[in-house]
C-alpha cells in the first residue's frame, strides 16, 4: 500500500485572479502576482487502497461528498492515467484556518493533494507539472505549488516563481471579520461576474498594466508601489463584483473600517497597504518592524474576531513519515 502526505501553504494575490479565459481548461483571464503564506498550511494524505470501491475524501475530520468530492477525484484521476494506475485513495486534508471563508484554502487544498497524490502515485513530476495539475483543480493552486514570490500569467500553462520568500522583510496581518464559511464560493463568484457585470471588461483590461506595475516595484523592493497596485487591484476586483447582478457583496462592515483603520495608519506614517480576496477578511502587508503596532491596531478594531500574522512561506512538499 502506497501513501504520503504533503504539506502546502495558501497564497495572498496582490494583484488578483478573477475571471476564466475563454481558452477552457481553467486557464486564466488575467495575470496574477501572489505571496505564499507560512502560516496558512494544509496537510494531505493521499493512501492508496486497492480494496477501496471508490475514492474516499475527508477533510477536518468530515466526510466529503457531492460536488466538493468530484473536484477531488477529477485530480485522483488525473494521477491515474498519468502513472497508469487503478488503484483507489483515501484522502485526508486538514486546515489549520478557516475553510472556505475567503482564506484560500482550495490554493493550499489542491496544491497539498497534487503533491501528496503524485507521490502515493510514484509519479516523477515536475513542479511545473505540479502547479499546472493544481491549477485545473483551482487556479489559485497552481501558485501555492511555490514559496515566496509567484506568478500566474494570463493564459499560462503553470504557475512560476519570481522571488524567494525573503525577497521583502515583511508579515501579512490578516484580520478575520467573519469566521464560517462565506455565501458565494470563488469558481461560481467569478463565473457570475464575468457573465453579468458591465465592469467585468473594464477590469480584464486593466489587469496587465496593473500586473507589470506591480511586478516592476517588487523587483525593485518598491513597498509602498507594491502596496498602491496590490490596493488598486483588489478594490478593482470589487467593484467588478460589486456590480454583478445580482452584486457579489463580500464585503462586511468591518471589512470598511479595517480598510479605514489601514488608511489612518498610513496618514500616522506607518507603510500598511491592504488587500481582500472573495471574503470579507483584510489582509494587511506590512515591513515585519511594523507588524506589531498593526496586529494591535486591527486587534482593536470593532468587528475584528482574530488576527493572524504571517510571513512568507516556502512551497508545497511531500512530508516525511
Ligand atoms: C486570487 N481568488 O487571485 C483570487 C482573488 C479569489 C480572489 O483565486 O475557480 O479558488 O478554483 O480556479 O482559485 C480564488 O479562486 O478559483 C482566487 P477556481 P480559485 O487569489
Amino acid at each position: 500500500m502506497s501513501s504520503a502526505t504533503a504539506s502546502a501553504r495558501s497564497n495572498i494575490a496582490l494583484v488578483k485572479y478573477w475571471g476564466k479565459s475563454g481558452s477552457g481548461d481553467n486557464r486564466t483571464a488575467v495575470p496574477s502576482l501572489s505571496l505564499t503564506l507560512a502560516a496558512l498550511t494544509t496537510r494531505t494524505r493521499v493512501e492508496l487502497d486497492a480494496a477501496l470501491v471508490e475514492d474516499e475524501v475527508e477533510l477536518d475530520g468530515t466526510a466529503v461528498t457531492g460536488k466538493a468530492r468530484e473536484r477531488v477525484v477529477r485530480v485522483l484521476d488525473e494521477l491515474r492515467t498519468l502513472g497508469g494506475k487503478r488503484e483507489r485513495a483515501r484522502v485526508r486534508s486538514h486546515n489549520d484556518f478557516p475553510t472556505a471563508s475567503g482564506l484560500a484554502s482550495s490554493a493550499s487544498g489542491f496544491a497539498a493533494l497534487v503533491v501528496a497524490g503524485s507521490a502515493a502515485y510514484g509519479l516523477g513530476l515536475s513542479s511545473a507539472e505540479q502547479s499546472a495539475l493544481s491549477r485545473r483543480a483551482s487556479a489559485s493552486a497552481a501558485r501555492s505549488i511555490f514559496g515566496g514570490w509567484t506568478e500566474l500569467l494570463a493564459e499560462a500553462e503553470s504557475a512560476s516563481e519570481l522571488f524567494p520568500a525573503d525577497h521583502l522583510d515583511l508579515k501579512v496581518v490578516i484580520a478575520l471579520t467573519t469566521l464560517g464559511p462565506k455565501a458565494v464560493g470563488s469558481t461560481s463568484g467569478m463565473l457570475q461576474t464575468q457573465a453579468t457585470s458591465p465592469y467585468y471588461p473594464a477590469w480584464v483590461s486593466e489587469a496587465p498594466a496593473l500586473f507589470e506595475r506591480a511586478k516592476r516595484a517588487l523587483a525593485e523592493r518598491d513597498f509602498p508601489s507594491l502596496g498602491q497596485a496590490m490596493e488598486e487591484s483588489t478594490l478593482m476586483m470589487h467593484a467588478s463584483m460589486l456590480a454583478a447582478r445580482p452584486a457579489l457583496v463580500y464585503l462586511r462592515a468591518a471589512t470598511l473600517d479595517v480598510l479605514e483603520r489601514v488608511r489612518q495608519l498610513r496618514a500616522d506614517g506607518i507603510s500598511a497597504y491592504a488587500t481582500m480576496d472573495a471574503g470579507p477578511h483584510v489582509k494587511v502587508f506590512v515591513p515585519s518592524r511594523e507588524a506589531p503596532s498593526v496586529e494591535a491596531a486591527l486587534r482593536g478594531t470593532t468587528g475584528v474576531e482574530k488576527v493572524v500574522v504571517s510571513g512568507p512561506g516556502g512551497g508545497a512538499r511531500v512530508e516525511a513519515g
